[in-house]
């Protein structure tokens, strides 16, 4: 299976650890303690790509989003495929946090990394700060940025998604589908590690 890691990154208290717990466990904390330094959980992804199926392994990293872990964040990030960034919907703040997060990450991580904009606790509509509209503006700033997924770790709407979409993006980044044998192998490789032929010029791809 191949294994990819994804990192989480976004100020104190946007939601990282419920999000992470949220789609590894299904469960969600009301009073969720705070993240001391870097955590880590797996989970396995199918994702269905030209009528294949295709299991992918993600080693999903939880950060302690206050400044005094931020020097963690070299190591942290260290050979991550994957970034999400979240903000909070609750908290216009945690907004203007995310351009300091996308510097840290580019400075960080190679230019392959997929980085994916989450805004979490849209069922706190009550509390809402942050509209799609002014998220979306300030996006736009971003080349990489063409949409934001809104998600909620306490009712689960749209965390199966989120990392569905991850999945699939670190899929198109990251391998090819051979034409011989159907499987999936490393864009790195010249050659299909499963049928084993040099196909160089016979891959498509996804
Ligand atoms: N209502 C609601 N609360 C949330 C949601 N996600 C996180 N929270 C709460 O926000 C607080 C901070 O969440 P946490 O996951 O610890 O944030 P982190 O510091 O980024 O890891 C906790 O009290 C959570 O229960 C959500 O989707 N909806
Ligand atoms: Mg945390």
């Amino acid at each position: 299976m191949y294994k990819f890691k994804v990192i989480l990154a976004g100020d104190k208290n946007v939601g990282k650890s419920s999000l992470i717990s949220r789609y590894c466990d299904n469960s969600f904390d009301e009073h969720m303690k705070e993240t001391i330094g870097v955590a880590f959980k797996r989970k396995k992804v199918i994702v269905i790509e030209n009528d294949s199926e295709i299991a992918l392994g993600l080693n999903i990293w939880d950060f302690g989003g206050e400044e005094k872990y931020r020097k963690l964040f070299p190591s942290y990030s260290y050979g991550a495929n994957a970034a999400l960034i979240l903000f909070d919907t609750t908290n216009e703040k945690t907004l203007n946090g995310i351009a300091n997060w996308v510097k840290i990450i580019e400075d960080n991580c190679t230019s392959n990394v997929v980085k994916l904009l989450i805004a979490t606790k849209i069922d706190l509509k009550e509390k809402r700060e942050v509209s799609t509209k002014k998220a979306m503006e300030y996006c736009n700033n971003y080349n990489w940025c063409k949409e934001i997924i809104k998600t909620s770790s306490k009712t689960g709407e749209y965390v199966e998604e989120t990392f569905l979409t991850i999945a699939k993006n670190l899929l198109k980044r990251n391998l090819h589908k051979c034409k011989d044998c159907g499987t999936f192998f490393s864009i790195k490789l010249k050659f299909c590690s499963f049928c084993g032929e040099k196909i160089e010029m016979d891959v498509s791809p996804i």
